[in-house]
């Protein structure tokens, strides 16, 4: 019900109204893929599998025409999209860069995981974990030292053992209160743009305040304000470099009069180009 409900909250035309040209490609179907058993240690990974390759390939072929939005919905669809881009940039040649805005790191492996759920295990799956069985190969993993992640407030102790010894560029939440959040965007931005990068943005609910974002299964106190989400937005457009977006986690069921998802369209909007004022062109070089 995610997608509907960001076609609800009008992301079509908050997009086309800022001049762009909006497809609506419709829901993606999984590819097919053996039945899921009732029970087990990791929650519908064939069905996830199935999932990952079809959006791997739907990702690969509209990083051609244009900036893909993928919207949802489970975490787990970074699976494929983000592995999808990473084949996308690999054939033409330039490095893909990742911001991971999330409460949560998502980089556990199906082992890992102590929850079984794999909307925790994206980034684990697109930078080359091993542990990953069945699911498609990742064919061009993503540079762990090309990962920014800001807004975590949540990591498992898996996680954190793994995240530390990776080189993975983190920022939690305290980072952003005692540095402010456009200092670390601003550094990262400018290694995507000297190195000629593609930029894919991850954006999951709860890297926003659940007081302001509710419609979220994972909500973690703490997070985001509303300025802050769109000061990112806005520097992202201002950086001319998201080649590439996804909005997840968002649960209509679990919202008020709409309000999250209007907020992440309202958020999408900035980051496509919605401003109160012109300014002077910022250059990230
Ligand atoms: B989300 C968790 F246990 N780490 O693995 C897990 F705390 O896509 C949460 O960022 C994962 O919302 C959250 O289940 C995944 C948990
Ligand atoms: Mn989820
Ligand atoms: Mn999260
Ligand atoms: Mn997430």
């Amino acid at each position: 019900m995610g997608p509907d409900a960001y076609r609800t909250a009008g992301l079509a035309a908050a997009l086309s109204g800022l001049g762009h040209q909006v497809t609506d490609l419709g829901n993606i179907a999984p590819a097919p893929h053996a039945p899921d058993a009732e029970s087990g240690a990791v929650f519908a990974p064939n069905q996830t599998i199935g999932w990952t390759s079809a959006l791997a390939e739907i990702a690969e072929q509209t990083m051609a025409d244009g900036l893909p939005i993928f919207l949802g919905g489970d975490h787990s669809l970074s699976l494929g999209s983000v592995s999808g881009v990473a084949a996308y940039a690999a054939s033409v040649g330039r490095p893909l860069f990742v911001l991971w805005l999330d409460a949560h790191t998502d980089f556990h492996t199906p082992q890992s995981s102590d929850s079984g759920n794999l909307h925790g295990t994206p980034v684990g799956y697109f930078t080359g974990r091993s542990g990953f069985d069945g699911f498609p190969e990742v064919a061009h993993p993503v540079p762990q030292d090309n990962i920014c992640m800001i807004g975590l407030r949540s990591v498992d102790s898996a996680e954190r053992q793994a995240l530390e010894a990776s080189a993975i560029h983190r920022h939690d939440m305290r980072d952003i209160d005692e540095n402010g959040i456009a200092g670390p965007l601003a550094q990262f931005l400018k290694r995507v743009a000297a190195a000629n990068g593609l930029l894919h943005v991850s954006l999951d609910v709860d890297f926003l305040d659940p007081s302001v974002a509710p419609a979220v299964g994972t909500t973690v106190p703490g997070g985001a304000t509303v300025r802050e989400a769109h000061l990112v937005c806005e520097m992202l457009h201002d950086s001319g470099l998201m080649t590439s977006l996804d909005l997840v986690e968002l649960n209509p069921f679990l919202d008020e009069r709409g309000r999250t998802a209007h907020l992440m369209v309202d958020l999408c909007a900035s980051a496509l180009g919605r401003r109160v004022f012109d300014r002077p062109t910022r250059s990230y070089t």
